[in-house]
């Protein structure tokens, strides 16, 4: 529940990880990494920075994002940032497969976005700045920073070393920020997973020297048991109210020993105070309290802000608790779509695998279906033709309406090629296959009639059984999910949706599709998939489940 002192947590929900954020005059625009996924670096749009909006992918030709057939799972598009400077918007990437940044840029965030500006710089994590004299530099994880010309794509000093935070593992993610007499800087370290931490240090010169702030890392949650681990890689941003937030990632760790996470890495939320000219920060939780003393929109900082001194509040800014208005991509809260493939081209949300040739799919083959045609035979390998979105919800479910025709088609939830949990039809046959490392097996099967069959996969999470079920009674007991044992709080049910309700062909332990299990920075998507002939798919349909 929320109320108007509240908002919900992760604000852009499923794999969404290492967001960064930019304020024009009333609007905020977000993106995010997207790894060997084609279109990449989703951005949105929000007007309070807790409902946000798919606007578009930033890189959505191939001629801005160069993903070649054999790009890893987890490799591409790593962490962007996207900045406001002199009427244009630019963003600037690592593509990690071809070991370049690349930034572009756009005058309407929704695009399109120019072709790519390269530099050949080591590291990850580029970030941009203008300094006093209308300088850019470019600061990568290290952390170092260079002057550069970003329109032509030149150093023209550097490498400037800077602060590398307290010494935790992989200083990276560094945002500089001018506020006030100040230039700040955010460093992200000891790693993506459970050790993640903000640090922050400060400088009168850009050049520096840094200067720690008096509490490092001022934003962690290692070592605790809450209920959001991993944050860090955050960005900032100065609200129309004169407010400061943070917008970072985090994940939401399910299960005992060891806790483990199905959805990626999200984006939250945070509300920053400052005290002494220092940025302090109260730990994330899913369901954020609006700071003390609040009206019930979020309140400006109070007279000891330190630094910010910027705009004076302005009545009704960041409401918060407010209904998502773009279901299935705001808030974990309720929300679901259904995509009905009526539209002249596919919702910016739907991702393909590397690329999308053009000969690949349709939406004038059969008008008001997707058609699909295969190019790889399986899923097991890059090449299979695909087009997924994210899985949003713990508990949800996917359906999807699909004519195989003579081909193989179907619905996978999965990471990777080497972790997906399949429910397809081919020949008036439906089958479930799951492939989890080097093993692959049929779970379920069940004849059909030839034609449209309706195929679901859903996912739930299992309250842990009470210590006197032991793990050898689960796993006997009849209709036990397979390899489900007492610790396991996540579970997919792969189904066919018959008239007469779903009938259920396996129901597979989650944890299996886990980035404990997986491994990469990405999380799990659904998708519609072929790997025989061409199949059409009639809609798709996606939403949480009540517990
Ligand atoms: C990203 C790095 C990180 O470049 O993970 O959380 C890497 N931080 O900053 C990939 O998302």
């Amino acid at each position: 529940m929320t109320d108007a002192a509240t908002f919900r947590n992760p604000v852009v929900a499923g794999f969404h990880p290492d967001p960064s954020v930019c304020r024009v005059g009333e609007d905020y625009y977000l993106v995010c990494s997207s790894f060997e996924y084609f279109p990449g670096v989703p951005i949105f749009h929000s007007r309070d920075l807790v409902n946000w909006r798919q606007i578009g992918n930033v890189l959505d030709r191939t001629s801005q994002l160069e993903l070649p057939a054999d790009t890893d799972a987890s490799g591409g598009i790593y962490a962007p940032t996207i900045r406001h400077h002199d009427g244009r918007f630019w963003m600037i990437t690592t593509n990690v497969t071809i070991g370049r940044h690349l930034l572009v840029t756009a005058t309407d965030p929704a695009g399109p976005w120019s072709d790519p500006v390269y530099f050949d710089l080591p590291h990850i994590d580029p970030s941009l700045t203008w300094d006093d004299n209308g300088d850019c530099w470019l600061t990568l994880s290290g952390v170092e920073s260079y002057r550069i010309d970003p329109d032509a794509g030149t150093v023209l000093e550097g490498p400037v070393p800077m602060w590398s935070g307290t010494g935790g593992q992989y200083p990276e993610a560094p945002h500089l920020y001018r506020i006030g007499d100040w230039w700040y800087l955010l460093v992200s370290e000891g790693g993506t997973h459970t050790g993640h931490a903000v640090s922050v240090a400060r400088s009168r010169s850009i050049r520096g020297p840094f200067e720690p702030g008096p509490v490092n890392p001022f934003l962690t949650h290692r070592s605790t048991n809450r209920p959001v681990q991993a944050t860090g890689h955050a960005d900032l941003v100065q609200a129309t109210d004169g407010s400061w937030w943070l917008v970072l990632l985090g994940i939401r760790a399910k299960g005992q020993w060891p806790p483990y996470h199905v959805l990626g890495r999200e984006t939250f939320l945070v509300p920053v105070r400052w005290v002494d000219g220092w940025p302090v920060v109260d730990p994330v939780e899913e369901v954020m309290a609006a700071p003390a003393g609040s009206p019930p929109a979020l309140a400006a900082p109070s007279a000891d802000a330190g630094p910010s001194a910027g705009a004076a509040p302005s009545a009704g800014a960041v409401p918060a608790g407010l209904a998502a208005p773009s279901p299935g991509v705001g808030p974990a809260g309720p929300g679901g779509y259904r995509d009905d493939f009526d539209a002249a081209g596919l919702a910016p949300e739907w991702m393909s695998l590397r690329d999308r040739p053009p000969a690949s799919w349709s939406l004038t083959d059969r008008p008001g279906w997707l058609t699909l045609h295969a190019a790889g035979s399986t899923l097991d390998r890059a090449g299979a033709t695909m087009v997924v979105r994210r899985q949003q919800h713990h508990d949800c479910r996917a359906s999807v309406h699909v004519d195989p025709g003579a081909g193989r088609a179907g619905l996978t939830v999965r990471i990777d090629e080497a972790h997906h949990y399949d429910i397809e039809v081919c020949g008036g046959t439906v089958q479930v296959v799951g492939r989890v490392g080097p093993f692959r097996q049929v779970f379920g099967e069940l004849t059909v009639p030839t034609g449209p069959v309706t195929l679901a996969i859903a996912t739930r999470t299992v309250d842990l059984l009470p210590p006197t079920v032991t793990a050898a009674d689960q796993v006997t007991a009849p209709g036990a999910p397979f390899g489900v044992r007492p610790a396991a709080c996540d579970t997919v049910s792969l189904e066919v949706l018959a008239d007469t309700g779903p009938v259920v062909l396996a129901e597979l332990d989650g944890r299996y599709l886990s980035t404990e299990v997986a491994a990469g920075f990405t999380g799990r998507v659904f998708g519609l998939y072929v790997t025989e002939g061409s199949a059409s798919f009639d809609w798709f349909d996606y939403r949480p489940t009540p517990r």
